[in-house]
């Protein structure tokens, strides 16, 4: 099987837009920065990462037969609030399971942002005191068993999207996007750098960018920047998604630990509690670019791009591709963080 096999519904408005960071390249005076960015993906409900994968589930979820999609994440997830999105625009039915995965101060943290997204566009919004943890839960098993009770028909969608069978498609499919865009810009990527906590958005483009390799294509790098300070199990499953997905599309080959890079050192001790580094790359890249990024997820991939670059790990004359995965919502629950 190859990518184009798998069907794909569209949420998204097409490619997501590529663009140079001309004056925080400047400021690093390293590599040349750019983005693509997935913030800006999609008109459902902000979009991000999640759209994208979420293309190459509904597919499944329809011939399923399904009518209530149910999903799992903290109080301030992106992720079920693009389920919840996905869930409207189809006309089904969405339960989510939200867990205290933050023990974040902020007395509107279940009421702003993500969560109040999610309820705006009707989905089921179940509280859960339960912490951090991308595995397998039973409140999300239970939550499925009550659609069922009352008759529905579930469809499971688990942490991130990511611990599915088709959950890395969508990012494999991101790199076959890059591809093109470099072709119509003149430009190579020859490092990604891409924040990770579920792991599927990393292994995706893992996979993709193999089969382009394997396809005759120019090798690069791609860096995940732990954001899960849970480094083992994103490391194990972004590598285990990585080779599954890999095999799903054709690579014929086990994937190389060169091609599997997940960097630790800016995730702070806390998912979910910024660190002066992510307070400072949120406002670097505000005030030298006008983008947006949150303190949970790209203001701690920004924060290791950073460094990166300005220490020369990532070479001067590399071209430097950062995935904005979206989250800005979440921001609106930590608003102490910027009063002055
Ligand atoms: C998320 C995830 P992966 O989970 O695919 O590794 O992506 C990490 C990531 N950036 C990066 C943003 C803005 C994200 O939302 N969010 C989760 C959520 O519940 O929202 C799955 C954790």
């Amino acid at each position: 099987m190859a990518l184009s096999d798998f069907p794909r519904y569209p949420l998204t408005f097409g490619p997501s837009p590529v663009h140079p960071l001309d004056r925080l390249s400047d400021h690093l005076g390293g590599a040349r920065v750019w983005a693509k960015r997935e913030d800006v993906n999609s008109g459902l409900a902000y979009g991000g990462n999640k759209t994208r994968k979420l293309e190459y589930i509904v597919p499944d979820v329809l011939a399923q037969g399904a009518d209530t999609l149910v999903s799992i994440g903290g109080y301030q997830s992106n992720h079920t609030r693009q389920v919840a999105a996905v869930a409207a625009k189809l006309g089904l039915k969405a339960v989510l399971v939200q867990e205290k995965w933050v023990d974040w101060p902020d007395s509107v943290n279940d009421r702003v942002g993500n969560i109040m997204l999610s309820r705006i566009m009707g989905a089921e919004v179940r509280l859960d005191p339960a912490g951090f943890d991308i595995g397998f839960r039973n409140s999300w098993t239970r939550a499925m068993d009550d659609v069922r009770e009352r008759g529905g028909t579930p469809y499971g969608i688990p942490a991130g999207a990511s611990d599915h069978r088709l959950g890395g498609l969508g990012f494999a499919n991101w790199a076959y996007e890059v591809q093109a865009q470099e072709r119509e810009l003149g430009v190579f990527f020859d490092t990604i750098v891409v924040c990770t906590v579920t792991g599927s958005t990393h292994a995706g483009m893992i996979a993709g960018f193999a089969a382009l390799e394997d396809a005759g294509g120019r090798r690069r790098r791609v860096i995940g920047i732990d954001a899960s300070a849970t480094l083992e199990k994103t490391r194990e499953q972004v590598g285990r998604i990585a080779s599954s997905t890999a095999a799903l599309i054709g690579v014929e080959r086990g994937l190389r630990d060169d091609e599997i890079t997940v960097l630790e050192g800016w995730a702070g001790d806390l998912y979910g509690v910024p660190v002066q580094s992510t307070l400072d790359a949120i406002r670097l890249t505000g005030s030298l670019e006008g983008v947006i990024i949150d303190p949970v997820y790209e203001g701690k991939s920004m924060a290791g791009l950073i460094d990166l670059v300005s220490t020369g790990e990532i070479p001067k004359e590399s071209t430097v591709l950062y995935a904005h995965l979206g989250g800005q919502p979440a921001l609106n629950a930590y608003s102490a963080l910027f009063t002055g």
